[in-house]
């Protein structure tokens, strides 16, 4: 693997996630391949699990880890041919090409700016990154899809699912902030290829793109979705369509009890920062059925999985 921005880089998926359980037996079983390499990490936007398990999982391998957020840095120009008297300061060609004399594996965290859809899906950042850095990138949440919260996610259903073909549902509910598309499009991106029934209900008007949603079945009524689920996957996020736009906020649509009994003893998946009471009530994320915990300590397993292969990739070394 060159590079890990989806599931789409991954050669072999079900040894990955073979690999993630593995480490997750065994955190410091090759704890020697990141000895003397170093781990990069570059930050657009803030983060809780992301930093903190991508961090762990490459001191379980033995790496030493270097992070920068961006606003304490110089300012980055991602444009070509501008004439740079703004306040940009420094040109990602530069900026891309010095880390990379510093770390072995480059990981960048950058949300979508929900205002240019054409440049967002085009996760420019992301690329500019790829472009110019000599060594391999990791995303920690681009502009379309955040994998390792995926894998993570995906390495929880695997855990708890009690049937072969579970129903699984990604539920849209209300949040008072624009948030990205991401951490849905990438989900179903997994799901995809998780032998599961994938429902995503939302209100009308937040459909994601179809390049995402293809494979789901869409029902606009919550209650009519939830109907017998084995797991239930809350999220809030803006319009694609009415790209960036808050539609609704309609409460009806967040998570409680009485939704979670229409499930077949569904479990409760959020991938957090989640607003307790707002997008779930504390009786789900308190309740016995909640995984959200679990989900964020495979985020750990799951980096692991994936920075392994990048280390163990000879045609990664400098
Ligand atoms: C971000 C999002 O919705 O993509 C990060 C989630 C992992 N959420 C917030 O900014 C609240
Ligand atoms: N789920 C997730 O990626 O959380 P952070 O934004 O805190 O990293």
């Amino acid at each position: 693997m060159k590079n890990f921005t989806s599931i789409h880089d991954i050669p072999n998926v079900e040894q990955l996630v073979q690999q993630a359980f593995d480490f997750k037996n065994n955190p410091l079983s090759q704890s020697e391949i990141g000895k003397g390499k170093t781990l990069g990490m570059v930050f657009f936007n803030p983060s809780l699990r992301t930093r903190m398990s991508t961090q762990k999982a490459a001191q379980n391998l033995g790496m030493n880890i270097i992070s920068l957020n961006v606003n304490d840095g110089w300012q980055i120009e991602f444009e070509d041919e501008v004439i740079m008297n703004g306040n940009k300061a420094e040109h990602i060609k530069e900026a891309a090409a010095v880390i990379s004399q510093f770390v072995n594996v480059l990981a960048v965290r950058s949300f979508p700016t929900l205002i240019d859809r054409e440049k967002d899906y085009q996760d420019f950042i992301l690329q500019k990154f790829i472009q110019y850095a000599s060594v391999p990138i990791l995303s920690l949440e681009s502009a379309i899809l955040h994998p390792l919260q995926s894998l993570a996610d995906f390495l929880t259903i695997k855990e708890n699912q009690k049937t072969k073909h579970p129903k699984v549902v990604l539920t849209w509910a209300p949040h008072p902030k624009v948030l990205p598309q991401v951490v849905a499009n990438s989900f179903c991106e997994w799901m995809n290829f998780a032998d599961v029934d994938l429902t995503i209900t939302h209100p009308k008007g937040y459909e994601l793109s179809p390049d995402f949603s293809k494979n789901a079945t869409i029902e606009y009524n919550q209650n009519k979705a939830f109907k017998n689920a084995d797991f239930v996957y809350a999220k809030n996020w803006s319009s694609f369509n009415y790209y960036g736009k808050i539609l609704s906020q309609d409460e009806s649509w967040k998570i409680s009890s009485e939704k979670m009994a229409l499930t077949n003893n569904g479990k409760f998946m959020h991938c957090l920062p989640v607003r307790r009471n707002v997008v779930v009530d504390d009786s789900v994320l308190d309740g016995p059925n909640s995984l959200v915990i679990e989900q964020a300590n495979n985020r750990t397993f799951a980096t692991q999985s994936v920075l392994f292969d990048l280390l163990k990739n000879k045609k990664n070394e400098l």
